[in-house]
């Protein structure tokens, strides 16, 4: 990250919203006068900022609706550390003439190596056989058989960017890809089913990998679990909203699919009890990009879209709304 200091009365006004990155913290914390979260932490010194914040840094889980923005009447930019800005009210922040960025494309690698992770974790139950091991019960015998991957049918609600890469490893484990999306995608060599639905009744792993937000809000229900059926298996490493999280509970106690891959939950932190106690469901915290490397990136990403805002440069990647 390349960071050039400036007189501090010549620097912006940035507003974090999240316990961001230190890698990004320390960054902005350079080239910008930095606000940590004030708005939550402390009202009087935010009321006193607020005219002058020229700047919101947030990340992918943030929430920044019309009521912030409306404190803030010198905001130009809101740069989200994250792919997804499903909590970012973008019409309004339009409304307002102020841009909204994300960080594309460098956590595809990451998010897919994950996706494939949690379909080979939840079928050849890794993280059971671990516990298996230090429990001490394999000198009474084997474990349940497991289920095979290679050859299987992955099918894919989203096929974007990080949809490709999931895509791309899938084959090489053999397995056959079909997708779903708002629209097929004549250039790519998978079969398009215009449902989720329709979808999970021809796949035996059924990955989410689509935005969030109010389009896809809950758009994997009762009626798509009981379509992926009793050998199926559902993965998530999009956005809890996605999947209706009460549904899924259901299926999985009733039988009504095999198993889960979570990486994202409807109120995150909070993980149902139900959801821990269950075998055959693999729960991870949200870590599709959390490598250090990549997080790095996104920083990065995250830091020259501000760093070009406020150099008069063009916009290093702003989210397609606002492109
Ligand atoms: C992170 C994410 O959780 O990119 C996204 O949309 O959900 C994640 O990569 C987060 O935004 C890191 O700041």
């Amino acid at each position: 990250m390349t960071v050039t200091s400036q007189n501090p009365a010549a620097r912006a006004h940035v507003l974090t919203v999240a316990n961001l990155s230190p890698l990004l913290t320390a960054a902005l914390n350079e080239a910008f006068v930095v606000h940590h979260r004030t708005h939550e932490t402390d009202p009087a010194g935010f009321a006193q900022a607020a005219p002058g914040i020229q700047a919101i840094a947030a990340s992918g889980e943030s929430k920044v609706g019309a009521v912030l923005m409306d404190q803030l009447p010198a905001l130009r930019i809101i740069s989200v550390m994250g792919v997804g800005y499903d909590g970012i009210d973008v019409a309004a922040a339009k409304a307002r003439g102020v841009v909204v960025t994300h960080t594309p494309g460098v956590l595809n690698d990451d998010v897919a190596d994950l996706a494939l992770a949690l379909i080979l974790g939840v079928a050849r139950r890794t993280a059971a056989a671990d516990r298996y091991v230090r429990a001490g019960r394999w000198p009474s015998g084997p474990m349940p058989l497991a289920r095979k991957v290679s050859g299987a049918r992955l099918g894919l609600v989203g096929m974007g960017r990080i949809g490709q890469a999931i895509a791309d490893r899938a084959l090489a484990f053999s397995m056959s890809v079909a997708y779903t999306a708002r629209s097929a995608k004549a250039e790519l060599p998978y079969r398009f089913w215009p449902s989720a639905r329709a979808l999970a009744a021809e796949c035996d792993f059924l990955v989410v990998i689509t935005p969030g937000g109010a389009g896809t809000r809950q758009l994997i229900d009762a009626d798509v679990l009981a379509a992926l059926g009793a050998n199926g298996y559902l993965v998530n490493v999009a956005r809890g909203s996605v999947v209706d999280q009460a549904a899924l509970i259901d299926a999985l106690q009733r039988g009504v699919i095999a198993g889960a891959g979570l990486d994202v939950f409807e109120n995150e932190p909070e993980v149902p009890a139900a959801l821990w106690a269950m075998d055959n469901v693999l729960l991870t915290p949200h870590i599709g990009s959390a490598t250090t490397q990549t997080r790095a990136a996104m920083a990065d990403l995250a830091f020259r879209n501000l760093q070009a805002l406020f150099a008069g440069a063009a916009l290093p990647s702003p989210v397609p709304e606002c492109g």
